[in-house]
């Protein structure tokens, strides 16, 4: 196997070359690596498919996947202006409109049966996602198609990336305490017998201290599991000290812990562990549904504001069939959390009596999504349709 990290030439103009080359940009964060790496490693698992991964950026990936190319036989290559020749594979697939290099278009372009080449977009649960997902576009340079893949939420979207056997993994951890254990202990998670178990993974937000004032003053104890990143900082303010990996503190009924980075699939199992999951961006969002267990999601800034009608849209799909009262309340935290408008304590106190409603009803909104198809599925069925 090559080295992650290294350009793998024996592999270069052989028959047995990828089924399929994925590029991604990191423009900021993890979410466009943590989405691509997720999709690179359901193509290889479940639908056997080589891939050869593009990343411009491999020490994203390696903060979120500290063993990449060894677990999964996914080929990751870095992606610099000097890309090597090689021969496209059959199926090309561009993250977040990421701009593939012109030396890399031109030879699909050159091939005798040009590869499908998609455009895998970001995910909304907004209507207009369905109208666009699968449309074509034409590259004016080559003439080459491009056809856009959009994820989503709806049967005529691409869905969700969920790999096989997810529910399986997850409710086995959770049913078997001594895997619990050793997974906690390692990652430093200490939960406290009757202590209500919140992890915390957003952006920079002034309501962090509300959140910390409201649950330091509740009758219940509570535990808030944070892995390092941007929240600190707002984390640091609330707590009047500086707030770092390994840091602990207690306040009031609060216990907050400050967790390194942790890989992707142990920061699955911290939301498999905890009643109540704050999550931001694209991935985390996403695996926070999978999780069956109520969220609060931190939504990615846009300019002009352009992140609100996506939360609506998500409320609007999620708060469905959700209790009139807890779903008014669910909104209600959520965009006050998004707007940065300062949460009264009696929010959080509402979110915390709704949880009851909400894991039963966060449990039925994971299985109802997962009966549609997930997005590597699609994608391969995609592929396989002619044009
Ligand atoms: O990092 P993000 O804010 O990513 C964002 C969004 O994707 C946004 O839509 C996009 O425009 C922007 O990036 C560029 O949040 P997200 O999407 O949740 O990605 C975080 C990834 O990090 C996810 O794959 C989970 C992973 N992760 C770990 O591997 N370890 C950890 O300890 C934590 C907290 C997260």
């Amino acid at each position: 196997m090559s080295h992650p990290f290294t350009i793998d030439s024996s592999r270069r103009g052989s028959t047995s070359g990828p089924d399929c080359d994925l590029f991604c940009r990191v423009v900021d964060n993890y979410g466009d690596v943590g989405v691509c790496w997720r999709l690179a490693c359901c193509l290889t698992r479940d639908h056997g498919r080589r891939v050869r991964l593009w990343v411009d950026d491999p020490a994203a990936l390696a903060r979120i996947r500290p063993d990449a190319g060894a677990a999964v036989p996914v080929e990751v290559m870095h992606w610099t202006d000097e890309m090597p020749v090689c021969e496209p594979a059959p199926l090309v697939i561009e993250a977040f409109a990421c701009t593939l290099s012109p030396a890399f278009v031109e030879a699909m372009a050159r091939l005798d049966v040009p590869p499908r080449w998609l455009n895998l977009e970001y995910l909304s649960a907004e209507d207009w996602v369905e109208g666009c997902h699968g449309l074509p576009s034409r590259d004016p340079a080559t003439g080459l198609t491009k056809h856009f893949f959009f994820p989503g939420f709806t049967q005529r979207t691409g869905g969700l990336l969920r790999e096989r056997g997810l529910f399986g993994r997850r409710d086995a951890w959770r049913n078997d305490p001594d895997a619990r254990r050793q997974t906690l202990e390692r990652l430093g998670v200490k939960p406290r017998d009757g202590a209500l178990q919140l992890s915390l993974f957003s952006y920079e937000n002034p309501s962090i201290a509300t959140l910390v004032d409201a649950l330091s003053q509740c009758d219940q104890p509570a535990q808030l599991w944070v892995p390092e990143g941007r929240a600190l900082t707002s984390l640091s303010a609330a707590c009047r000290q500086s707030m770092s990996a390994g840091k602990r503190l207690v306040v009031g009924q609060l216990e907050v812990v400050v967790l390194p980075f942790m890989a992707q699939d142990d920061y699955d199992r911290l939301l498999w562990h905890c009643d109540l999951n704050i999550v931001r961006g694209e991935d985390s969002f996403v695996r926070a549904q999978w999780a069956g267990r109520p969220l609060l999601w931190h939504i990615y800034r846009q300019d002009e504001e352009a992140h609100l009608p996506k939360l609506e849209a998500f409320l609007d799909r999620y708060c469905d069939g959700l209790d009139a009262q807890a779903a008014q309340r669910c909104r209600a935290l959520h965009r006050d959390w998004n707007i940065d408008h300062p949460i009264d304590t009696t929010r959080w106190r509402d979110w915390l009596e709704d949880v009851p409603l909400l894991s039963r009803h966060a449990a039925s909104w994971a299985d109802t999504l997962a009966a549609q198809p997930d997005l590597a599925s699609q994608l391969v069925l995609f592929n396989q349709t002619p044009i």
